[in-house]
């Protein structure tokens, strides 16, 4: 049904692959469309959704060939960017970016709105955006410099210098790197342990630690004790303690 990207979903894992690898998947307008439209109508059961690029690279941000968005990159941004981004941070299960290769401009930034970013060995983030003189877009100015600080998103935005996975890794920029040799394997075990897991307290963890990065400490702890007094009345609560007291794995449902 998809026209520029591949939608799989097997065993509680959707993997959304974004399919225009001889432009790096280069993001256009159908492909915005798809990726939005696709995380927004998730089939009942999917636990998690792993984003992956087909080919050698991530994305390499926004299709420079298309003149249309080019005319007018305000209303890109507004009406085809922010929806997409929205779909991945309010998606309704944890968002895995899989970082198979380079992830430049808003392909970088596409990645860093998800919940975890596992990169490839050889994979390089680039804040490409200076390069033909634009500002850094797609949430970038706002996510890059809370995992990073100001000295280092600075630094990466006005230099536009490609970033490798283990140095992204070690600065924060992203959760972890892995040998490219089995990196599928590696991201498949991660996306099962997520989609085994208690689905209800991932999204209440998003949504504290989102909050944290613009209110003060009373305000989030009232924000922790609310949603923990959601996550107390959660059948996988009532699961992950019987199963601890019984020394057996807990088998969890995502309510
Ligand atoms: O609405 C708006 O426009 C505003 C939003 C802007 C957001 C942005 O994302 S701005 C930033 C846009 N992206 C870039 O500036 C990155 C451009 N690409 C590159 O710098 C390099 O291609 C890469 C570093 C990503 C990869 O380099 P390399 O050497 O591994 O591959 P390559 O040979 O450059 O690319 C392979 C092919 O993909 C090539 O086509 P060809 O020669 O084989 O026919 C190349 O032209 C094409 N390609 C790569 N990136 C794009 C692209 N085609 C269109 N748009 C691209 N972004």
């Amino acid at each position: 049904p998809f026209d520029t990207i591949l939608f799989d979903v097997r065993d509680a894992v959707a993997t959304l692959t974004l399919n225009r690898p001889a432009v790096m998947n280069a993001l256009n307008a159908p492909m915005r469309a798809e990726i939005t439209q696709a995380l927004m109508t998730l089939p009942p059961g999917v636990r998690v959704v792993v984003v992956t690029g087909a080919g050698r690279g991530f994305c390499s941000g926004q299709d420079l060939t298309d003149a249309g968005a080019a005319a007018d990159l305000e209303r890109v941004l507004r009406e085809e960017y922010e929806p997409m981004l929205a779909a991945i941070t309010g998606c309704p299960v944890p968002v895995i970016a899989a970082v198979n290769g380079v992830a430049a401009g808003a392909g970088a930034n596409l990645a860093l709105a998800a919940d975890v970013v596992i990169a490839a060995e050889s994979a390089i983030f680039i804040q490409a955006f200076t390069r033909i003189g634009l500002i850094p877009d797609a949430g970038g100015t706002w996510i890059v410099p809370r995992a990073v600080g100001m000295a280092r998103a600075m630094g990466m935005m006005l230099f536009a210098e490609p970033i490798s996975a283990t140095k992204a890794a070690d600065c924060g920029l992203i959760w972890q790197a892995l040998p490219d040799d089995g990196f599928a394997d590696g991201v498949a075990a991660r996306a099962q342990t997520l989609a085994q897991g208690p689905t209800a307290a991932y999204l209440a963890i998003r949504q504290a630690l989102a909050a944290s990065l613009t209110q003060d400490l009373p305000a989030q702890l009232a924000l922790e004790a609310h949603l923990q007094g959601q996550a107390g009345r959660s059948a996988d609560f009532a699961e992950g303690v019987a199963a601890f007291l019984q020394k057996r794995p807990p088998v969890f449902t995502g309510r």
